[in-house]
Parts: C-alpha cells; structure tokens; sequence
C-alpha cells in the first residue's frame, strides 16, 4: 500500500508542475516527490511504483521561492520520473544545510548528495571556475549562457570530478546589481568608502577595492542581519536575489551595474553517482539538464517584472554607462590573468574571448 501511496504523490506532483509555469512549493525541506496533488495515469503510476533506493538530498542558499528552488524541484521530479521512482530528491534551502563551501565540502566528505551554488566559492577548491568571477566579462546573458554551454563552459563546469565534485549542469544565478543604503551608484566613485558585502572571492573583493570600496566577505545567510544591523551598507546580487531575499526592505538604491554575471552550478558527489545503478545515472543526467533550462526561463519569467516591482516596493533605481567601471576595473584583469595559483589560466580565458567575438 506504501508504494502505492508513493507513486500516487510522485505522479501527482509531476502533472502538477507540468500544468503549472515556474512556481516553487514553497517550505523549507520539501521533497520534489511529495508536494502536490493531481491525477496520473495507470501506467504513470507503474512506472514510478519502483522502492525508492537514492535519496538525494540537495542544498542551496537563496529562498525557496527563488528559480534555484523552482528548478531543483524540477530536478527532483524528473529524477523520480526517469528512474520510476528510484530516486526521491529533497531541496533544503535558506542555508539549511550550511554555506555554499560547506555544502561542497559536505560533498567530498560524502555527508551531502548536491549541492547548487555559484562559482565564487570554488576559489577555495580550483582555479578553474576563476574566469567567471571577472567583472564585466559579458555585456548580455545570451553570451554568458553560450559561453556556459560550449565545449570550454563543459571542461570548466567538470573540472572537479576528480575532487569528488561532480558537475552536471549549469543553472544560472544571473547578472550582479549593487544595492546600498547611502546613495545612487552612478559612477565609480560613487563606491569611494561603502562597505560592500562581497562573495568568499578574492576577484571580487579587489574588484570592488580597486572602485574605492570596502568589499566584506560572508556566506548568503548572514547577509540580510549584517544590513539590518548596519555593519555593511550594501551587498550585489542578480535581481531574483534581491527580491526573494526582501533586500528593498532595507536597502534604498538599487544601480543596475551588473558588473558580475554568476552561473550556477549543479554538482553531485562524484562516488555518490559513481555507485547509483547505471539507469539512475542517466537519470540524473538527463534531469539536470532539463532541469537547468527550466531554472534558466524560471529566471527569465521573473526578471521580465522585477525593476517594475522592485521600484514599487520603494527601490531608488538607476541604470549606468558601463565604460567607465569598465575601465576602472581593468587592474583585476591585469592582476588576476596568470598561471600564478588564484589567477585565471590564461588559455580558458582566450578561449571565452574567442567564443565571444564569435558571437
Ligand atoms: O549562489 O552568495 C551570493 O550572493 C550568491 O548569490 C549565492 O551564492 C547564490
């Protein structure tokens, strides 16, 4: 009867979603196979009656209403559907399960199966993802995606397979704004002496150095209390993060920088899949893939409204011309380009040059 029940609520969350646009169940700790109800066919239902035999549990830092809980959700159904049920995937998000480089190391020690996170802390495990954390490297999410999706984007994203981190696909987090709580940021100048919250990346800190700022670093989930308390006076985050996270609720000026674009990847622990019988393999590969095209459109679903409402839930907005932070961040490029441990190798950066003047 167990199973049953299991496969009932497998099937009715997976028609659900697939009637329903991006839409996150909302909930901390929900499991992608056990949200929702809906009806499902007599063979839908045989497929997924299979025991569950992985349990995955997968961790972000952003809100469980953010894309990034849209899509592991997404992840989570599709894993479930492609295995018959075989897999049953939980999302913990709001740093449940700890910061983004705790969540990764939890891979390696094999304490956690996923993890979602940005490439601005792999700093501390490769300098492979490093070329991503330049500032202004892409002017439009076409080329930053393309980039994501190309033969170099794949050799980055699976670079770390070998360290027990297995990638399977680039989500997206998105282009970076600047959100204080002093002044409109027009020029870089405007940044002379703001204490700005910044990733655990040393390219972005003296990023932000380099415009005059005081870059602090510190994992998402402190981020909202150090503005609150007024220790920090901004932080910079695509506008999805802005939102979900209720910064307008305490930070005033929003300046459309987007000085960072962020790819988000999806990691599994390597000997985790390595030891999953070889049809929930391809489950999983398939799942994220599709899964991360669905996260992709969830983003540009709610980026399409977001100025407008966060203009209207009191955000000071200003757009910039981007020449002159172009120029004023050139230092990092000169800086930070090496075969010096922390830099960016020089061949992956040409090669995203080359694809970019493809483009
Ligand atoms: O991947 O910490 C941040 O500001 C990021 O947006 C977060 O890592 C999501």
């Amino acid at each position: 009867m167990k199973k049953k029940i299991l496969a009932t609520v497998i099937l009715t969350c997976m028609a659900f979603t697939a009637l329903s646009g991006c839409s996150s169940n909302g909930g901390t700790a929900s499991s992608a196979s056990s949200s929702s109800q809906a009806t499902a066919s007599s063979s839908q239902q045989e497929q997924a009656s299979g025991d569950v035999k992985y349990e995955i549990r997968v961790g972000h830092v952003l809100a469980n209403t953010h894309p990034y809980e849209m899509g592991l959700q997404k992840f989570g159904e599709l894993a479930a559907e492609k295995s018959g049920g075989k897999i049953s995937v939980d999302v913990f998000a709001n740093s449940q399960l700890g910061n983004e480089r705790d969540m990764v190391e939890a891979l390696q020690l094999g304490s956690q199966e996923m993890v979602l996170v940005s490439t601005a802390v792999l700093s501390g495990f490769t300098d492979s993802f490093l070329v991503f954390d330049l500032p202004f490297l892409f002017d439009t999410t076409e080329q930053a995606r393309s980039v994501c999706d190309s033969e170099i984007g794949m050799e980055i994203l699976t670079s770390l397979d070998d360290q027990g981190i297995k990638g399977l696909a680039w989500f997206e987090n998105g282009f970076r704004n600047v959100t204080n709580s002093k002044l409109p940021i027009t020029v870089p100048s405007d940044l002379e002496g703001i204490k700005i919250r910044t990733m655990e990346s040393q390219i972005h800190m003296e990023t932000f150095r380099v415009m005059g700022a005081d870059p602090t670093p510190m994992g998402m989930g402190d981020v909202f209390t150090a503005l609150q308390q007024g220790t920090i006076d901004a932080q910079e985050n695509p506008l999805p993060v802005i939102d979900t996270n209720k910064f307008y609720e305490i930070q005033e000026y929003l300046s459309m920088t987007n000085h960072f674009y962020a790819p988000a990847p999806l990691f599994i622990a390597t000997e985790y899949f390595n030891n999953m019988d070889e049809d929930c393999q391809q489950a999983v590969l398939e799942a994220s893939k599709e899964a991360a095209a669905y996260e992709r459109q969830c983003l540009d679903d709610m980026n399409a409204e977001l100025e407008v409402s966060l203009a209207e839930n009191g955000m000071t907005i200003n757009h910039i011309d981007p020449e002159p932070f172009k120029e004023a961040v050139q230092p990092v490029y000169e800086e930070f380009i090496g075969t010096e441990a922390g830099q960016v190798n020089p061949d992956i950066y040409e090669k995203v040059q080359e694809l970019l003047a493809e483009s």
